[in-house]
């Protein structure tokens, strides 16, 4: 089949699961072809199968606001009918839905017919999209997708609950890793020139929104190494950075905590790690914390949202209420306080994260375009 995958070209969240889908696909002899205003993260350019086609955006002293969603459908239409594509695929409803929708309605015009999957990935429904500034067209881009898919049941019931969408159907289906790209490495020594003196590893990947809750972070950590000696390695950028580095100074706790940027090897940092904490405020999902487990790292997270259908509390590591730091505080210690519970939490969050195995959730979104492209042909 060839497919259309449009997505935002960023280092994590929908960004990569497009990327991992497509490339995925590409390996099972489907023709992807990524649209998207960068070259998408993690992608590997030496692969017959895949493509990339950029939108461009042009200028003009008219535009305050460059128009990237016409550019985008325009993209689509030409790449549908150049490429023949079989169906589109777009990650992440603002402003990827409504331009593929416009898209098809452009085509449908030309007597072309061309099937648009939209997969909801989080603050397109939760924070961004229910805002009435856009609600309107993103819940008419829901209801004009021919299938809609979440990545959890929580994202699920919250577009019912913010979008008029009436009983249109939304497939969950759930984020996933590909076992053979991504699981823990034999980098030891790496470890040793992170933590010389034996220190646990505490991790975190975001894009430092204020969502994430990052300052929670750094308390919790506050709390950790007052009992137990670790470090913490915050990976990722984004608005909140200064203000996190502001409050790791003021706690005094420069020398325990680094900043490493976005990074692209998170697998070599995630195998040298004890401990992921993911304290936000919403998630749909959390890949990152899914990531982290895949590398036998023990997750201390926040319930909210789709969170605790990914870390299963007790088991792959422990959710507590968002912003009780102090209960996630404890709930990292009992994970760090000896070997052995530390190396039970490990293979835990391990065999939990085995669930969510490519090989499972593949074939899901295979069926949906074969079911498309039959729907097409009859
Ligand atoms: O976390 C973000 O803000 C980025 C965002 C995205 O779309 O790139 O992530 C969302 O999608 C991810 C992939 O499906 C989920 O794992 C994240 O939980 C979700 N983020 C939120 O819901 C805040």
């Amino acid at each position: 089949m060839k497919v259309g995958m449009v997505c935002f070209p960023t280092f994590g969240g929908s960004g990569v699961v497009a990327t991992e889908l497509g490339k995925a696909l590409a390996a099972r002899g489907h023709q992807i072809h990524f649209i998207s205003y960068n070259l998408p993260a993690r992608i590997d350019i030496f692969n017959n199968n895949l493509f990339y086609h950029e939108v461009n955006v042009s200028t003009y002293p008219l535009f305050d606001y460059p128009p990237y969603e016409t550019s985008l459908a325009s993209q689509m239409v030409n790449i549908v009918k150049n490429e023949k594509l079989d169906v589109l695929h777009v990650h992440y409803a603002i402003p990827h839905a409504s331009a593929a929708i416009f898209a098809k309605q452009i085509l449908a015009a030309e007597g072309i017919y061309i099937p648009v999957v939209t997969t909801l990935h989080g603050t397109d429904i939760t924070l961004v999209g229910r805002d009435p500034l856009y609600e309107p067209v993103v819940s008419y881009s829901i209801k004009q997708s021919d299938v809609v898919t979440a990545v959890s049941e929580s994202l699920r019931i919250d577009t019912y609950k913010h979008f008029h969408i009436e009983d249109k159907e939304i497939k969950v289906i759930p984020n996933f890793i590909d076992f053979s790209k991504f699981s823990k490495l034999k980098v030891e020594h790496f470890k040793k020139l992170i933590a010389p003196n034996g220190e646990h590893l505490v991790v975190h990947t975001s894009n430092f929104r204020k969502v994430k809750r990052v300052d929670d972070v750094v308390k919790i950590f506050a709390g950790i190494i007052q009992e137990v000696p670790a470090k913490l390695l915050l990976i990722g950028d984004g608005p909140e950075r200064a203000n996190i580095e502001q409050l790791t100074r003021e706690l005094g706790l420069s020398e325990s905590v680094s900043f490493l940027g976005k990074q692209e090897a998170i697998d070599e940092i995630l195998s040298v790690s004890d401990l992921f904490l993911l304290p936000s405020e919403q998630e749909s999902f959390g890949l990152a914390a899914l990531e982290a487990m895949a590398c036998e790292v023990p997750v201390v997270s926040s319930n909210a949202g789709g969170i605790g259908e990914m870390n299963l509390d007790g088991f792959s590591g422990f959710t507590c209420a968002v912003g009780d730091t102090a209960a996630m505080t404890s709930r990292s210690l009992e994970i760090l306080s000896n070997q052995e519970t530390l190396k039970k939490f490990k293979q835990q969050a391990f065999l939990q994260s085995k669930k969510f195995e490519i090989g499972n959730v593949l074939p899901m979104y295979e069926e949906i375009y074969e079911s498309l492209c039959t729907a097409k042909l009859a």
